[in-house]
C-alpha cells in the first residue's frame, strides 16, 4: 500500500481522472471519505468516461438513458441508492442526499427523480444527438416486423414487448435485452473505494447501466454489496460487469466478507468472482478490493478488467491490469 489518503476505483483510461479528483479532494482538510467517492464518482458522470458513466450513454429499447448509483458510509454503514432515475444528471449526489437527508436506502424511478428535484438538482435532458443516432439505427434493425422470430400479434407497436428476442432464445418475450450492436461495450461502470487520512472509509458506484436493457431494468449499481460495499473495520470493494447476473452473488458484500476471514484482498476479488463462475462462465465480471490500510487486489473474468489507485504521496494514479481467471 502506498499509504493514506487512499483511492481506488474500476477501471483504467478515462478513469483516471475520477481517482484523481477524488485523491487530490481528499487533501484538503474537510473533505471526508465520503465526500471523494462523490467527488471522483461525479467527475465520471461529468465527463461521461467512455460513455458508460452519466448521460448519453447505455440507452434502454426506448432510447432513454436512466441512471444508477450508490455511496456508502464504511462508519455508520448506512447506504443511500438510487434506481432507473431519469432526466437527472446527478446521479451520485442524489444518492447522497438519500443517505444524508432521509432513514431510506434506496429510491428508484419517477418518484426518485422527484425526490432529487424537490432537494434543488436540476431537470436535464440524459440524451445526447450521437446517442439519438445510435438508437434509431439499432431500432431500425431491432424493432422492425418479422425481425428474426416474429411471434408478436402486433409487432409495429414498439420494440418490446415481442420483438427484441435474446439471441439463443427461445422464449423471447422473458429474454430480452442487451442485443449488441457492436458500436458501444456496456461493461463500463465507475465503483470506488475511499479512505481518508484518519482511516475512514466509503465505496460508490455510478453507471447508467446496460445498453438496449428493457425499460425499468435495474442493475447491481444501487445494490449495496453488489454494485459496492465497505465497512470501514475492514476494508471495501468496488464491482463492474454483467450487473443481472453479478446482483444474484452480491460479490462485493462477500469479498468484504472475506477480508475479514483474514484473505488478502486478491483472493478475497478472486473468490467473489468464482462463485459467480461456478454458475455464469461466460459472463464479464470485474472487482476490485481494498482493505482498510490500503493493501488492494483485484479479479475478473470475460475481459482483461483494470483498476486505477492512487494513495500516500503518490504524484500520479497508477492502472492495474487484471488477467482473467
Ligand atoms: C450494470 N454493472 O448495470 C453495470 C454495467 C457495468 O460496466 O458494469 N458496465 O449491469
Amino acid at each position: 500500500s502506498p499509504g493514506l489518503p487512499f483511492v481506488i476505483n474500476t477501471w483504467g483510461g478515462p478513469f483516471t481522472a475520477a481517482t484523481d479528483a477524488a485523491y487530490l479532494s481528499l487533501q484538503r482538510p474537510t473533505t471526508s471519505a465520503l465526500d471523494a467517492v462523490e467527488i471522483g464518482c461525479s467527475t465520471c458522470e461529468k465527463n461521461q468516461c467512455d460513455g458508460s458513466v452519466g448521460f448519453g450513454g447505455s440507452p434502454d429499447e426506448d432510447c432513454e438513458t436512466t441512471l444508477d448509483a450508490m455511496i456508502m458510509d464504511g462508519t455508520t454503514m448506512k447506504s443511500g441508492n438510487v434506481a432507473g432515475l431519469r432526466r437527472i444528471k446527478d446521479a451520485i449526489a442524489v444518492a447522497r442526499h438519500v443517505l444524508e437527508y432521509t432513514t431510506h436506502t434506496l429510491l428508484a424511478g419517477d418518484l426518485a427523480t422527484q425526490f432529487a428535484v424537490s432537494n434543488g438538482f436540476a431537470l436535464s435532458n440524459l440524451t445526447t444527438t450521437e446517442q439519438t443516432k445510435r438508437c434509431a439505427a439499432w431500432r431500425e434493425e431491432h424493432c422492425q416486423p418479422n425481425y428474426r422470430i416474429n411471434v408478436s400479434p402486433d409487432p409495429k407497436t414498439s420494440c418490446g414487448p415481442y420483438t427484441g428476442v435474446a439471441l439463443n432464445s427461445s422464449s423471447p418475450v422473458y429474454q430480452r435485452g442487451l442485443i449488441p450492436d457492436g458500436s458501444q461495450t456496456s461493461h463500463d461502470t465507475i465503483s470506488m473505494i475511499s479512505i481518508h487520512s484518519s482511516g475512514t472509509m466509503a465505496a460508490g458506484t455510478s453507471t447508467n447501466g446496460a445498453t438496449w436493457k428493457v425499460p425499468g431494468r435495474v442493475g447491481d449499481g444501487p445494490i449495496t454489496g453488489s454494485g459496492s460495499y465497505v465497512d470501514g473495520d475492514v476494508g471495501g470493494c468496488g464491482a463492474t460487469g454483467d450487473g443481472d447476473i453479478m446482483m444474484r452473488f452480491l460479490p462485493c458484500y462477500q469479498a468484504v466478507e472475506n477480508l475479514r476471514q483474514g484473505m488478502s484482498p486478491k483472493a478475497a476479488a478472486e473468490d467473489a468472482v468464482k462463485r459467480i463462475l461456478r454458475k455464469y462462465p461466460d459472463g464479464s465480471y470485474g472487482i476490485v478490493v481494498v482493505d482498510k490500510d490500503g493493501q488492494h487486489g483485484g479479479a475478473g473474468a470475460g475481459w482483461t478488467f483494470t483498476y486505477a489507485f492512487r494513495g500516500g504521496n503518490m504524484n500520479a494514479t497508477e492502472v492495474v491490469s487484471v488477467p482473467p481467471l
